[in-house]
């Protein structure tokens, strides 16, 4: 059985999600780091132009979304906490308010010159240049309306203290991890641990909460290069589907784009597609036949 890949930058907050979540599995997994920002090549291979980070490859079969990186890691690991869809309500509302939201507050409080210094010093000034003029573009195309710096501090510090009434027990929603857990660390391990901002202070229980989740690690890295994903696609077949797909636009060529930002879309023959998952089938002539899976929740599907 082929081990999972991850397509990540050690700056990414949903990154990190991901990372978190392989720690808490215990799982060996291949790492490719990416740029911060497009052109991507090997991704544009395997992913057709989705544009978010971080991606999965399990053999032929592409991940796109932290939801269904979630559902393999949960597959491979026999971890079904991980797997959103079935969550509670309560559970599935905190993590789409958590995941987008409180995610895009976290991002812009913690965008500071300091930050940028650091991404100056771990990447290089021209990476800096570029990385702004993408964000800034991806911004202009986003659905979801961006808070000012103030409005967005205010918003992490309301979540933070959310997050401290929740804590009655060692997780959020009871003595041990679910996806939410995963879901309200990446933003904050991005706030607190990358930007330094001291905020956790007042958040004790928050605070020891956080110890917790990194004290999962990040599992049993192995880096290898994007060539050598790719080879590994070419080699592999992709999975057999589970079931028919009654999508009525099944059989055809369609585009599969988020539908909040980075709204870039993928376009491939759809195969299957019902309310958890859609699958598109994608030819190269680098790697063969791959199956790309999305999300169904937040990704929208229309004729091509
Ligand atoms: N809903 C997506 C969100 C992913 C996301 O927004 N990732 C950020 C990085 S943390 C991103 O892609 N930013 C643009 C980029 O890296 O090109 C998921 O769960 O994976």
């Amino acid at each position: 059985m082929h081990e999972l890949i991850l397509y990540h930058y050690p700056m990414s907050p949903f990154g990190e999600k991901a990372r978190a979540m392989l720690g808490y599995a215990g799982l060996p997994w291949q790492s490719v780091t990416v740029k911060e920002m497009p052109p991507r090549p090997v991704l544009d291979v395997l992913a057709g132009g989705y544009r978010k980070i971080p991606v999965a490859q399990i053999g032929a079969d592409v991940f796109c979304d932290t939801r269904t990186v979630a559902r393999e890691i949960a597959r491979l690991s026999g971890k079904s906490e991980l797997i959103l869809d079935q969550q509670p309500e309560e559970v599935q509302a905190f993590v789409r308010e958590t995941d987008l939201k409180v995610f895009l507050a976290c991002v812009i409080a913690a965008s500071d010159g300091r930050m940028l210094k650091k991404l100056i010093r771990e990447t290089s000034l021209i990476n800096a240049f570029r990385f702004l003029k993408d964000r800034i573009a991806m911004g202009r195309g986003s659905r979801v309306k961006a808070l000012k710096g103030p409005q967005a501090k205010a918003r992490v510090l309301a979540h933070m203290a959310q997050m401290e009434s929740m804590l009655d027990q060692d997780f959020l929603f009871g003595p041990s991890p679910c996806i939410a857990d995963f879901s309200a660390y990446h933003s904050l391990w991005f706030v607190c641990d990358l930007a330094g901002k001291p905020w956790l202070r007042d958040y004790p229980r928050v605070a020891s909460w956080m110890q917790r989740m990194k004290a999962f690690g990040h599992g049993q890295p192995a880096d290898i290069t994007g060539d050598q994903a790719l080879d590994i696609a070419r080699n592999s077949d992709p999975r057999m589907l589970a079931s028919a797909s009654e999508h009525p636009l099944t059989g055809q060529n369609v585009d599969v784009a988020p539908d909040d930002y980075g709204r870039d879309p993928v376009r491939g023959l759809l195969l299957f597609s019902d309310d958890q998952t859609t699958i598109l089938k994608r030819e190269h002539a680098r790697t063969g036949t791959v199956h790309v899976h999305f999300p169904a929740q937040g990704f929208v599907i229309t004729p091509a």
